[in-house]
């Protein structure tokens, strides 16, 4: 759908104009009257209006756009630059410059288009943004932020990502603030400095911490806390395409049957990794994202791709190195601003 902005000193010579550029299919969308400079200061010339109107396919030869959007998405305005029609679609533009999946696009695209029709909206800048906001909102999951007792959780993901940083912020947080009866177990035996890291947080909260260096012992630690509101499972950063790790890494967590494992990535990571590495983490059960490091990056759209592409709620994003501040739960309204941020409103 092509979607062009005319302005005319009347009606008539608006449609007229609608007809010539886009063609006698053309659908008006919108028409308002216009106050109008003349040029002298603060003088105005009334009866000026504005018709928005689109039509489905170009007119002219409906080329094949190198990348990932569809020609029929861009309006003439924002591939030819033309003065005259400021407002063009920038919308979709936009979004897929802001690297938006291109399917998540076009779906939205032709929602939109119907919404349009139906609703009888005039296209500004304004609905559009309460539009998008409305459907990324929609889009994504989120876990809340409740926890009943006996919650047995997992922090699964790459090296270097937060899992440990993270674990501590939300011990912090569920025993300092919400005064939650909170165990620390750590299954990362690979390197000493891992330990050390974790029993500092464990030393500084006050909070138990066991080691268990396989199955039999994780499963002997659980259920001698089998008591506590929390039980926080650090595992040693995987490389996810190291299939046996990954194995390993399975078969100690499928030893619990309230085992929650939390896929800890970073929101820096581009695109493409975030898609291999949750693929092969996958392998696990997955019963939420946490994003890391969101002071790290002002794109999202990875982010948001990644939970649109394997589809899990989203339970926290972090934000900084500080324990325990740097943590907030995921909220729709919160990840939707994260991408619309970005994108250029004119
Ligand atoms: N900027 C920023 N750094 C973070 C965040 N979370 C963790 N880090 C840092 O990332 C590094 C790796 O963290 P760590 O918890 O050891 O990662 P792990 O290997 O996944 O356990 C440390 O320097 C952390 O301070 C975050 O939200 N923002
Ligand atoms: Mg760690």
């Amino acid at each position: 759908m092509q979607i062009k902005r005319f302005e005319a000193p009347d009606m008539q010579q608006a449609l007229r104009r609608v007809k010539e550029v886009l063609g006698p299919e053309a659908i008006i969308l919108s028409t308002k009257a216009l106050k109008k400079t003349t040029g002298r200061a603060g003088a105005f010339s009334p009866g000026a209006v504005e018709v928005v109107a689109a039509i489905d396919h170009p007119p002219a030869e409906p080329a094949r756009m190198p990348g990932k959007l569809a020609s029929h998405w861009l309006a003439p305005a924002a591939k030819k630059k033309d003065p005259s029609s400021s407002h063009g679609a920038p919308f979709l533009e936009q979004m897929l410059s802001a690297g938006l999946a291109s399917d998540f696009i076009h779906r939205l695209g032709e929602e939109f288009r119907a919404w349009l029709k139906e609703s009888g909206q005039g296209r500004s800048a304004e609905t559009l943004r309460s539009y998008l906001q409305w459907k990324l909102m929609d889009a994504v999951e989120v876990t809340g932020d409740e926890v009943g007792a006996g919650k047995v959780w997992s922090f699964i993901g790459p090296t270097g990502v937060g899992k440990t940083t993270t674990l501590a912020k939300l011990a912090a947080h569920f025993s300092l603030q919400l005064k939650k009866k909170v165990t620390l177990v750590t299954i990362d035996t690979y390197r000493i400095g891992a330990i050390d890291q974790l029993s500092t947080y464990s030393r500084i909260l006050r909070l138990p911490l066991e080691i268990a260096s396989g199955r039999g012992e994780l499963d002997e630690i659980l259920q001698r806390n089998r008591h506590q509101d929390l039980v926080l499972i650090d595992t040693a950063g995987r490389n996810p395409y190291q299939g046996d790790q990954l194995e390993e890494l399975r078969e100690i967590l499928a030893a619990e049957r309230r085992m929650e494992n939390h896929l800890v990535l970073s929101a820096t990571t581009k695109d493409s990794d975030l898609a291999q590495i949750a693929e092969r983490f996958s392998r696990i059960p997955i019963r939420s994202y946490i994003f890391t490091k969101i002071d790290e990056t002002e794109d999202f759209s990875p982010l948001f791709n990644q939970v649109l592409r394997l589809k899990r709620p989203l339970s926290y994003l972090t934000n900084g190195q500080r324990v325990p501040e740097d943590i907030e739960p995921a909220t729709k309204g919160r990840v939707a601003n994260l991408v619309l941020n970005r994108i250029q409103w004119n």
